[in-house]
């Protein structure tokens, strides 16, 4: 028997949001706040130790044990919180069973458990071969906040299999198993999660995963302010997340199609936006300048006009595999083109916020205007996001505006949006002044009533009680360990 502990951060995401997805690079990190799991290790035998048993410090939250490994499977219902512990089970059974690859394109909930063959042929590493106990807790990362809470769990029992797989390898089965909760994610919080360095930000590349640690201007503090409005990307992901990849899909399907491109079905689900425009030759900008209104048109697409363009094989198979069948279900406008456009704009200032930060010297000042541009480039991801990307909401709108007004050099949504936090940086001589600021603005009329947000009470209460635990300053972190 072993028992060790594990420490997952969550991760703040300074720019490049919902381009992950489309292989486009992110510019995360990972922040002080993190999750804790306590772990007994047993080797597995049947009727011994239960095979897996998963429980949370908080009473609030259902435990759930499976007797034997092969009744292991995912709880159908309400949004169950140890799925995302089952889906990281599955995703490292799966990467081991296949010869230590990814069999990408199954990426939706597996509630009828692993296939039977699994059991046949275990590899000498894999979970299926031990008995494990796990327990969360810990400080904690807020939830359903865009800050990776769920990631970080994942992540976290990642590590808790103790199989010995490298972090940056355990980064990719994370973010392929976490498509097995339901949302058809990149893998930027993963990443963000298992490789970031203290006192850094961490630019990461897709396929293949790259990472490059990369020091913040050092006059900066990095502000997270949460506006209270639950951001369940996991629940809503029909009309929300996974609509935007399905959109993004077709885009892609489209312009590989005007150029006389026929990609198998698993490709066009691997490859995304920025492999499709490599495919075809073309530079990101001149795309964005020319050829995009040639491919896409600029009015949304009906199902009836996606059922004319894009054969019935191809949609059901990225429906069946990798988004959902209710996302054709639930909607009838597809924005194919402002979701491209959102893409390629942020792109492009994920690549300038990161040359400047990686052009600064450090032993001088940055000069006020270079910090005025990072701001700027924040302003405008929150701009393409609200507008191209439509995952804003109105609390995201009023923080963010508050955050500019308390003096952020720039202010943004972090994560997937539809609620959660704000991103905002700020000049550290400032920084007392700000929090007061939003804290005034934001915080104070939520809590007196005398401004109604969709938020729940019990966020109020939290606020009331805790300011700190909803708007606080964050350095960048460590990555998640084994302690
Ligand atoms: P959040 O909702 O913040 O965990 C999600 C995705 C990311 C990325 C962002 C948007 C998962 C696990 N995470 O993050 O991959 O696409 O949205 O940039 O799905």
């Amino acid at each position: 028997m072993s028992t060790y502990k594990i420490i997952a951060p969550g991760r703040v995401n300074l720019i490049g949001e919902h381009v992950d997805h489309q292989n486009y690079p992110v510019f995360p990190c990972a922040i002080e706040q993190s999750i804790e799991v306590d772990v007994v290790k047993h080797p597995y035998v049947e009727g011994k130790e239960p095979a897996l048993a998963i429980f949370h410090s908080n009473p609030d939250f259902d435990n759930i044990t499976f007797q034997k490994r092969e009744d292991i499977k995912m709880v159908e219902g309400k949004h169950q919180w140890y799925n995302y512990i089952i889906a990281s089970y599955f995703g490292i059974c799966e990467y081991l069973y296949n010869g230590h690859s990814i069999e990408k394109g199954q990426t939706i909930k597996r509630f009828e458990g692993l296939p039977k063959e699994y059991y046949e042929k275990i590899d000498p590493i894999s979970p299926l071969n031990f008995a494990y106990k796990v327990t969360v807790g810990g400080q904690g990362v807020p939830v359903a906040a865009g800050l990776s809470s769920s990631s970080a769990l994942t992540c976290a029992v990642s590590l808790a299999w103790d199989t010995g797989l490298s972090p940056a390898i355990l980064a990719t089965v994370s973010a392929h198993g976490e498509g097995y909760s339901g949302t058809a994610g990149g893998g930027m919080d993963q990443a963000a999660i298992l490789l970031s360095e203290s006192g850094k930000a961490l630019k990461i590349d897709f396929h293949p995963l790259e990472v490059e640690s990369v020091n913040l201007p050092k006059e900066i503090s990095i502000v997270v302010a949460n506006t209270g409005r639950v951001a369940s990307k996991a629940v809503g992901y029909a009309k929300m997340y996974n609509k935007r990849v399905f959109e993004l899909k077709c885009a892609c399907y489209l312009i590989l199609k005007k150029h006389g491109i026929e990609l198998t079905h698993v490709q066009l689900i691997q490859n995304g936006l920025r492999d499709v425009l490599r495919m075809i030759k073309i530079s990101e900008q001149d795309f964005l300048n020319k050829e995009m209104k040639e491919c896409l048109k600029a009015d949304f697409y009906t199902r009836a006009d996606l059922e004319k363009l894009v054969p019935a094989d191809v949609r059901e198979f990225l429906l069946e595999k990798r988004v959902g069948q209710k996302v054709w279900e639930v909607n009838d406008d597809f924005h194919l083109l402002e979701r491209v456009r959102h893409v390629l704009t942020e792109n492009e200032r994920v690549l300038e916020f990161v040359k400047i930060c990686k052009e600064l010297n450090h032993d001088q000042d940055t000069p006020p205007a270079v910090l005025k541009r990072l701001g700027q480039l924040l302003d405008g991801s929150f701009a393409s996001l609200d507008g191209d990307f439509d995952c804003g909401c109105t609390e995201l709108t009023q923080l963010v505006n508050i955050c500019r007004n308390a003096g952020a050099l720039g202010s943004r949504l972090t994560g997937a949006g539809w609620g959660g936090c704000t991103v905002s940086i700020v000049e550290t001589p400032k920084l007392q002044d700000f929090l007061k600021k939003v804290e005034q603005d934001y915080y104070k009329p939520m809590i007196s009533g005398e401004k109604k947000y969709d938020v729940p009470e019990q966020f109020i209460e939290m606020a009331k009680k805790d300011i700190k635990s909803v708007l606080f300053a964050t350095k960048p972190s460590m990555s998640a360990r084994k302690v």
